[in-house]
């Protein structure tokens, strides 16, 4: 089943562990509670640092969580086969994480009180992380060059669609008072005064020393030897550990250093284009 896809809607999911049966289920009857907190983002924008800074202000700044659970127990993926049924099972208040697009998202959610938090990232560096990440990941296909890779994104045939529709579609819920975004650039420009902006969002107040170990406790360097974090417990059946990690490099504009000046320049072109329709600019314009 490696390498190989299926449609769902439109948007391609690897077989390995997405099913259009959970897809549906997840889209139609997933209930979503009032109380829940959702990490939402498209793949390669953050997600993991932004479960582990969620972890991190649920258990004010203190890191027993963090370091005895894995991160996919701590907010399960909805949609993923597995993530679903940690998903039925955890106890109130959950938090959870997805990848999907607004249009697929569970439709309860319109009836609900829950809290999504969208964080985005410059999308050339996205383009990189994900095509070191299809390198490691064993059933994805291989992503061939970076050119035709660079296409595929572009054109959104790559898993979970295209980059332009998942942040136009999420970024339509703005005004919403449930719906907070914030980008990886920010995360990175200034991890406490995020992560205060994040904690006035949910309603939770933390001490001045709480938010500094929330931001000391989800420090790149912190996750990267965190074995409950850096996805070195994940087994080799998911990702050859042989080709490269998980927390790579966690840095803003590494794309510089992969992308030729064409290339760069072939994704201004789409990104002007699509990016029209939303009318909002960001870090990295
Ligand atoms: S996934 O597979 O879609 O869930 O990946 P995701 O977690 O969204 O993104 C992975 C990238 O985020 C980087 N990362 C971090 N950067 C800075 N600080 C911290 N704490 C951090 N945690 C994860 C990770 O290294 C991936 O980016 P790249 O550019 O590949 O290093």
């Amino acid at each position: 089943m490696a390498g190989e896809y299926f449609t769902y809607k439109g948007v391609l999911f690897p077989c390995h562990d997405y099913t259009p049966e959970a897809l549906s289920y997840v889209e139609n009857e997933f209930q979503v509670r009032d109380d829940d907190v959702f990490n939402v983002t498209y793949p390669k924008s953050g997600t993991n640092w932004m479960l582990e800074i969620l972890s991190l202000i649920r258990c004010e700044g203190d890191p027993g969580w963090v370091r005895s659970v894995p991160n996919w127990e701590r907010a399960p993926w909805v949609e993923h086969k597995v993530g679903l049924e940690a998903a039925l099972k955890y106890p109130p208040p959950r938090l959870l994480c997805s990848h999907l697009p607004v249009q697929l998202f569970p439709k309860s959610l319109q009836r609900s009180e829950a809290k999504i938090i969208y964080t985005l990232r410059c999308p050339k560096d996205v383009l990189v992380s994900l095509y070191h990440f299809s390198h490691i990941l064993r059933f994805v296909k291989d992503p061939g060059s970076l050119d035709s890779f660079l296409e595929d994104f572009l054109s959104g045939n790559v898993t979970y669609g295209s980059w332009f529709d998942h942040v136009i579609g999420w970024m339509g819920l703005k005004d919403n008072k449930n719906f907070f975004s914030i980008t990886y650039e920010e995360l990175q420009q200034d991890l406490p005064g995020s992560v205060r902006r994040i904690c006035r969002f949910l309603g939770k107040e933390l001490s001045e020393e709480q938010v500094a170990a929330v931001a000391e406790n989800a420090s790149f360097q912190s996750m990267k030897g965190n074995k409950m974090s850096n996805y070195s417990q994940l087994s080799d059946k998911y990702i050859d550990h042989e080709k490269g990690q998980f927390l790579r490099k966690g840095i803003c504009g590494d794309w510089r250093n992969h992308l030729s000046e064409t290339q760069s320049q072939r994704f201004d072109t789409v990104y002007q284009e699509q990016m029209q329709r939303l009318g909002m600019t960001f870090p990295w314009d």
